[in-house]
């Protein structure tokens, strides 16, 4: 008879209660929680009654008789609790592998350092746009067990370095042994390195992703994304032309008029001129997404409707506000030096400097220094927020162009003191919230109240 497997779930956030939700009934379950009170705890004991709750301290012996640990994606490896005796017996495994292993239809994951929920959108609503029933999620939001349902043709998964470091699936799912039926690796700079330690594990827990895919989708600009020869073909794409079967840009001039189309095999598609999103950054996006849906439908033509309809997600490079010429940028998601550098080298007026930057927060151990070159190119005054303020103020070459504030109330203010018409007000701190802000979401909510205010002269 099959003894009842007993597998332990570290973290009761989103992550964690999606996993007890499909676990329930089925194993043996702990839970386990380094907060002493966790917001979900007396929801999740009255929900799930049969599972064992075990929250702030947690004890060496927790890991006895557990056959394996399905460990949320914000709980570090590096805990203690992982390293105890009975802990090296345990296999850790991710969320997306109890996924990969329940879904029976394709699986697209997405992955890199920026553009990650933009492409994953998109993606998403270029097939929805074919008719296919898409489920959208992972890291993006919808814990990926959630999205687990009968009549689904298609999933789409946003994923972050966290929940690739503890995929364990090496095979399955795909006809041909694999665990995504297309994987896309879009671009690497540092982040989360206060979490992995270094960018070589960073960079590492990325491109795991490539080993498990039918078909890999990867970024010529980027070498970092490059194929290792796993994947059982690649697909590229880039902002030179590419070749035969892959995706790129095409410059036309006409009458001395240039024009810059998406391209596939040398073909064009759409003038990029008719997207909504802005910035070279998502004209790459755009062309990762359509390599991604691709894979899934034959049509090109089927995309382009829903490519020009989509107005990309609130937070990032999202204007929120024109005020006596000036224009003001929420890009509050630009979380790390190379979101903020995207949004500089996309907005940024090669002729004079037109950006007053809002930047500042918690850099997350990050060096800003390759920042310098395009705030000295772009920016003409920058004004520093939050616990690593310093670190961005060092990056500016005069100090004279440079204030710090306490709130964003008082560095909207002292940006519009700077701006003139024809200026761009910008939000992209290159930093984390937390040390300010519950998440991303209200430092950007804080920047476009603090833009009303300042324009209603409250
Ligand atoms: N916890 C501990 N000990 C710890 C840390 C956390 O017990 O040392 C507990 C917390 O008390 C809490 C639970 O773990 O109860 C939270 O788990 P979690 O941090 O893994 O968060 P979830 O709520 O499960 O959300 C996670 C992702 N969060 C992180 O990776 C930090 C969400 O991404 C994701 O949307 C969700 O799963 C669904 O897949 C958020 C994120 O910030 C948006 N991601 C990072 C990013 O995009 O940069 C990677
Ligand atoms: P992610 O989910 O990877 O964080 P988002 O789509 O939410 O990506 O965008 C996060 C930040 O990165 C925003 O500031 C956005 O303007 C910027 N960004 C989006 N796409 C790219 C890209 N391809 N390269 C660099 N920065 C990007």
């Amino acid at each position: 008879m099959n003894k009842i497997r007993h597998t332990v779930i570290v973290g009761l956030g989103v992550t964690g209660l999606s996993c007890l939700r499909f676990l329930y009934g089925k194993e043996q379950l702990t839970l386990v929680d380094t907060r002493a009170k966790p917001d979900s705890l007396a929801a999740a004991r009255e929900s799930f009654p049969e599972s064992r709750f075990v929250c702030g301290e947690i004890p060496d012996a927790i890991f006895e008789h557990v056959d394996r640990a399905v460990v949320s994606p914000g709980v570090s490896l590096d805990l203690p609790m992982f390293s105890g005796e009975f802990a090296s017996q345990v296999t850790i495994i991710s969320d997306i592998d109890l996924f990969l292993d329940a879904a029976r239809v394709p699986v697209l994951g997405i992955t890199g350092t920026n553009g990650k929920s933009t492409v994953t959108e998109l993606c998403g609503a270029l097939l929805c746009a074919t008719g296919l029933k898409v489920g959208l999620g992972g890291n993006l939001g919808v814990p990926a067990l959630d999205l687990l349902k009968p009549d689904m043709d298609v999933y789409v998964l946003e994923l972050s370095s966290f929940q690739l470091e503890r995929l364990r699936m090496q095979a399955k799912h795909t006809d041909s042994g694999n665990a995504f039926s297309a994987g896309c690796l879009l671009n690497i700079s540092g982040d989360h390195i206060d979490r992995h330690g270094s960018y070589e594990h960073y960079l590492a827990s990325k491109r795991r992703l490539i080993d498990l895919c039918d078909v890999q989708v990867y970024n010529r600009d980027d070498h970092q994304t490059a194929p290792d020869n796993t994947a059982q073909r690649t697909v590229s794409f880039g902002s030179d032309l590419g070749g035969e079967e892959e995706w790129g840009l095409l410059t036309e001039s006409r009458e001395c008029v240039s024009s810059t189309f998406l391209a596939y095999s040398g073909k064009a598609y759409l003038d990029v001129a008719a997207l909504k999103i802005r910035g070279r950054h998502n004209v790459l996006n755009a062309l990762a997404a359509l390599a991604l849906a691709a894979t899934q439908h034959d049509s090109i033509a089927d995309f382009i409707a829903p490519l020009m309809a989509f107005g990309g997600l609130d937070h990032r490079c999202q204007t929120v506000a024109y005020s006596s010429g000036v224009t003001f940028i929420n890009d509050s998601k630009a979380t790390n030096v190379g979101a903020c550098l995207a949004a500089l080298e996309g907005l940024g007026s090669v002729e004079h400097k037109n950006i007053v930057l809002i930047a500042g927060g918690d850099a997350k151990n990050a060096d800003m220094s390759s920042l310098r070159e395009a705030v000295a190119q772009f920016v003409k005054y920058m004004v520093v927020i939050g616990k690593d303020a310093q670190l961005l103020a060092d990056v500016s070459a005069s100090l004279k162009s440079v204030s710090f504030a306490e709130s964003m109330l008082d560095a909207v203010q002292s940006a519009v003191r700077e701006a003139s018409s024809g200026d761009v007000v910008l939000l992209s701190p290159a930093c984390a919230s937390f040390d300010m802000y519950p998440g991303f979401e209200a430092r950007g909510a804080a920047f476009v109240e603090s833009v009303e205010r300042v324009a209603a002269g409250t």
